[in-house]
């Protein structure tokens, strides 16, 4: 009965959200639970940019119970089913037990020397022959920032190029763009603590009920006891975010720039904007850079009134208003936003006009008020981008291009300073195509599936193919490790332990209760035995335990924005996380930034704070930019011969490329197989019935799917949820990326269907 136990789900908002309180017991145990002692352990899910804590029981040497941490205040007890099926993930029959070389087409089981003596003498080879940045790492926002570091100063630090990347590009790049260019620092300047301070959310491109289902049921829980807080939604497609919804604008996927645009003019033309806020805190910009007026910016608005918007995205333009008003009249307003609005090739320029909407009405840094992007993997915050896993980015928000930067870390690193490029190395989609060219010869891939995530995937297989593969993984097999020439069994989730970021700039600990299964290891170990064997014995010889690495992570976070050194283990062990800048072992933790209470607010001169409540230290005046950025539209506009745009995207139960949750019989049953959503006027124009199978094609690809028709997408959009290998939607994805956050455009694709 897998659809019955899907629309038992959805059966009420808050049901979609959470699992509830409740305890998950392997079948079998529930009457032993008070019988024999089950220890607790706390922890933190291994899933969602949420962050919620968990707690972990364990019976015996055995992990057989999870229930939501009723301490942790992100989600006070409550957990989503992907939480509540963590336990079962472990014991999937899927894991990777062993370490395996590809050798003669087949993969044959070696012992751990065998294996990393192997990568090492190969990675060893190509960067004598071909030089360091023949050689490349990618890695992910699931990763622990732990393992991230080690993989950074093994490959910046040691081997020499910056050719780093991990998916948190595919994911938060343009967020963290955004954040750079409007506010001056990466990461939002508020927290969790703000949903219960909102009187409006404006939600944008983000399923958060089944995407942050734990965020979702916050919001729902405020807004059932306080009936003025009111929800606006903006995205192509009904999701079960609508249930709650108090006002829905439905642009056409890839035009919903000018929407933005369109609700700044009327908020300026009907006296909402906070004229003073402006003034004191606020430059306005052209797309160049330029400086302009206020009044300059408003004549940039007139090519964007409501009525012109429309014609532009499709939103009627007294919607629009009505959003406008909305967000004008509500005394306090928190954005948030994912996917729909990053995976765009202008998802930088898109964010900036989400933080011109708070910067122009003064909602920002106040309790309540907050432009909040939601992060999508557990540690993309933590590890990726605090931690510098990216190709132009060092740890503790530094830069390879700034000398200063590279001095510091290489000083911590114990590496000479030279040994870390000063450029940039190849972003996520030119490390691919390099791989496809031949001119990177060699790859780590650690806890990510690119062979099925990669936009337009079919084009990158080549470049698995014929270069030289190495990938970390806990589960086999799965889409990747069809390409690779080496299989490092990773300790899973539970079996390590580690530090991840969410979204609210929160970092958790989380203990290893578990002994991994099989022959497994921790990826930090990992990399370090092939460092050392790769030659890097003095570098990387020191560190003994988890805490070793951290403690020197933190101490490079030392006075930067994002502190966290006073985050030690002895205290991250104790609380349920703390949120940087937390500068000293005594410092409870920041609410929010650039405001008082903000230490690096607090310790700013006088003269500077004169008069204004804010202070965004990451600009050399302090001040933030309104962007006048021109609405472009997406790479791919829909045409007489691929009429629909496609999107894709998420369902509650699954997690990506499914390695963990298809592996749980309750989940994979739950939500079975790949499915085409089309409005019904749509397919009954084309004469496509409810589960007829279709065929879904792209300039790039094919793909036949069975047909849901549901009134979800509007008329002539597609949606395809992404998780299954079997029917796999970046087939059909565009490759075309933002040129300054260089994510791609996952969100629209135009496209065709008809019956199969
Ligand atoms: N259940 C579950 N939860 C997850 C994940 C998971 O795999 N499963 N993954 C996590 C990760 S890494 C991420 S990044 C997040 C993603 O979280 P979300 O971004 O919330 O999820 P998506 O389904 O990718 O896309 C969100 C919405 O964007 C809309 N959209 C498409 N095009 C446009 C557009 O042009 N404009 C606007 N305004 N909206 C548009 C889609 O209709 C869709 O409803 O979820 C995290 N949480
Ligand atoms: N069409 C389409 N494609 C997309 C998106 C979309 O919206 N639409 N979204 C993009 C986004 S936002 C993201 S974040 C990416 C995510 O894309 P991926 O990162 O490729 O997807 P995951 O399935 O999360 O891959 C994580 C892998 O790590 C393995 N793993 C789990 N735990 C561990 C561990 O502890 N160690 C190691 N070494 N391995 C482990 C898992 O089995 C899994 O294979 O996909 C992108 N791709
Ligand atoms: S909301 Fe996210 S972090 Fe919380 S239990 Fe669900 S998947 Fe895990
Ligand atoms: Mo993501």
């Amino acid at each position: 009965m897998p659809l019955k136990r899907r629309e038992f789900l959805k059966a009420s908002a808050a049901a979609a959200a959470a699992a509830s309180i409740g305890v998950n017991l392997i079948p079998g145990m529930e009457n032993k639970l008070f019988a024999d002692a089950i220890t607790w352990h706390k922890s933190v899910c291994r899933f969602c940019g949420t962050g919620c804590g968990v707690m972990i029981g364990k019976k015996g040497d055995k992990v057989v119970a999870i229930k939501g941490d009723l301490e942790n205040p992100i989600n006070k007890g409550h957990i989503c089913v992907k939480g509540f099926f963590l336990h079962k993930v472990i014991y999937a029959r899927t894991r990777l037990l062993y370490p395996m070389i590809r050798k003669n087409g087949k993969f044959v089981r070696v012992s751990w020397d065998e294996a990393l003596d192997y990568v090492a003498k190969r990675f060893n080879e190509i960067r004598e022959k071909y030089g360091p940045d023949a050689l490349a790492f990618y890695g992910s926002g699931q990763a622990e920032t732990e393992e991230t570091y080690m993989a950074n100063k093994l490959f910046k630090g040691c081997i020499g190029t910056n050719n780093m990347e991990g998916n948190p590009r595919l994911c938060m790049a343009s967020a963290v763009g955004g954040y750079l260019t409007s506010l001056g620092l990466d990461e939002p300047a508020g927290t969790y603590q703000d949903i219960e301070h909102a009187e409006l959310f404006l939600l944008i491109g983000s399923n958060t009920a089944e995407c942050h289902p734990i965020i979702f049921e916050r919001i729902v829980r405020h807004k059932t006891k306080n009936p003025n807080v009111k929800i606006i939604i903006i995205d192509p497609r009904k999701t079960p975010t609508d249930q709650v919804a108090d006002l829905h604008l439905f642009p056409k996927p890839g035009w919903d720039l000018a929407v933005l645009h369109a609700m700044a003019y009327v908020i300026i033309k009907e006296g909402y904007a906070d004229l003073d806020f402006i003034k004191k805190h606020v430059n306005f910009k052209n797309n160049e850079g330029k400086d302009i007026s206020f009044e300059e910016f408003q004549k940039f608005l007139e090519d964007y009134t409501p009525e012109k918007a429309e014609k532009i995205s499709g939103v009627p333009a007294s919607e629009i208003v009505k959003a406008a008003r909305m967000f004008g009249q509500a005394r306090t307003a928190m954005s948030m936003w994912t996917m729909g609005i990053n995976q765009r090739t202008r998802g930088v320029w898109a964010n900036n006009l989400i933080h011109n909407l708070h910067l122009l009405t003064g909602k920002i840094g106040v309790p309540g008020s907050d432009p909040f992007s939601l992060t999508g993997q557990p540690n993309a915050c933590g590890g990726v981008r605090e931690g510098g896993g990216l190709c132009h980015l060092l740890p503790g928000h530094r830069k390879v291009t700034n000398a200063k930067h590279r001095e510091e870390v290489a000083r911590v690193w114990g590496v000479p300073v030279s040994n870390i490029q000063p450029k940039p190395g190849k972003h996520t989609i030119a490390m691919f195509e390099a791989l496809n060219e031949g001119k990177i010869k060699g790859i780590y891939i650690m806890c990510t599936n690119p062979a099925q995530s990669l936009p337009h995937a079919q084009k990158f297989w080549k470049g698995l193919k014929e270069q030289f593969v190495v990938l970390a993984e806990s589960f086999y097999p799965t889409a990747t490790s069809e390409y690779a020439d080496v299989l490092l069994p990773a300790a899973f989730w539970a079996e390590k332990e580690g530090v991840y970021g969410c979204t609210e700039r929160r970092s958790q600990y989380m203990p290893q209760v578990l002994q991994p299964m099989g022959e497994a290891r921790w990826d930090a170990w990992i990399l370090r035995d092939l460092a050392i064997r790769m030659g890097f014995k003095k570098e990387f010889e020191k560190y003994k335990t988890a805490e070793d690495i951290w403690n020197e992570y933190i101490s490079l976070t030392k006075g930067r924005d994002m502190d966290l050194s006073g985050a030690t283990y002895r205290r991250l062990k104790k609380v349920r996380g703390l949120t940087w800048p937390v500068p000293s072992e005594d410092h409870p933790g920041t609410y929010k930034r650039y405001v008082k209470g903000d230490p690096f607010f607090d310790k700013l001169p006088e003269e500077k704070k004169k008069g204004r409540r804010m202070y965004f230290y990451g600009k050399p005046d302090g001040k933030a930019v309104v962007w006048a950025r021109p609405a472009k539209p997406p790479a791919e506009p829909t045409d007489k011969d691929y009429p629909f745009a496609l999107t894709t995207g998420r369902v509650l139960e699954h997690w990506h490329t499914g390695t963990m949750t298809r592996a749980v019989l309750e989940l994979e049953r739950a939500v079975p197989k790949a499915y085409v959503e089309i409005h019904p006027d749509d397919a009954k124009k084309l004469g496509i019935a409810n589960k007829d199978m279709v065929i879904v094609e792209t300039r790039r690809g094919k793909l036949k799917i069975e047909a849901r028709v549901i009134d979800r997408p509007e008329p002539g959009t597609l949606f395809i949820p992404w998780h299954w290998k079997e029917w796999l939607a970046n087939l059909l994805t565009i490759d075309a990326f933002d040129p300054g956050s260089k994510e791609p455009e996952y969100k629209v694709a135009a496209a065709r269907i008809y019956k199969a």
